[in-house]
């Protein structure tokens, strides 16, 4: 009985490790404690990462950020004391775009630029 019990909480203990670690995966901290996130968003051109570059300046606790096109992952430093992954997850949404799994805010992405929709033929 002891040790079904053992094995029991040994199973509890790895699926916590592994849920903690999928919220986590993402990020890496500088040497001031910075956080930085890679986001994979649905920005499509230039202007896009002036968009989303410029959301995120303004956003609380963020530090900087850098959009690449071709990859479409935007790299964010921001302060995890004053905001969170999630958070700016949600900022992207509202700007219009995907942000990971999260879809874009349906009301900002119907405002973008025709151009900088993630179906627009370039
Ligand atoms: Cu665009």
């Amino acid at each position: 009985m002891k040790k079904i019990v053992i094995a029991l909480m040994a199973m509890v203990a790895l699926s916590i490790g592994a849920k903690a670690q999928q919220v986590t995966d993402s990020l890496t901290y500088t040497k001031d404690s910075m956080a930085v996130a890679n986001i994979k968003t649905s920005a499509v051109c230039d202007m896009c990462k002036e968009t989303l570059e410029k959301a995120m300046a303004y956003e609380k606790g963020v530090k900087k950020s850098d959009l690449n096109v071709e990859s479409k992952i935007i790299t964010v430093t921001f302060d995890p004391k004053k905001t969170s992954l999630g958070k700016i997850r949600i900022a992207i949404t509202k700007v219009g775009y995907d942000a990971d799994g999260l879809a874009a805010d349906k009301n900002a992405y119907d405002n973008l630029n025709p151009c900088c929709k993630k179906d627009a033929v370039h």
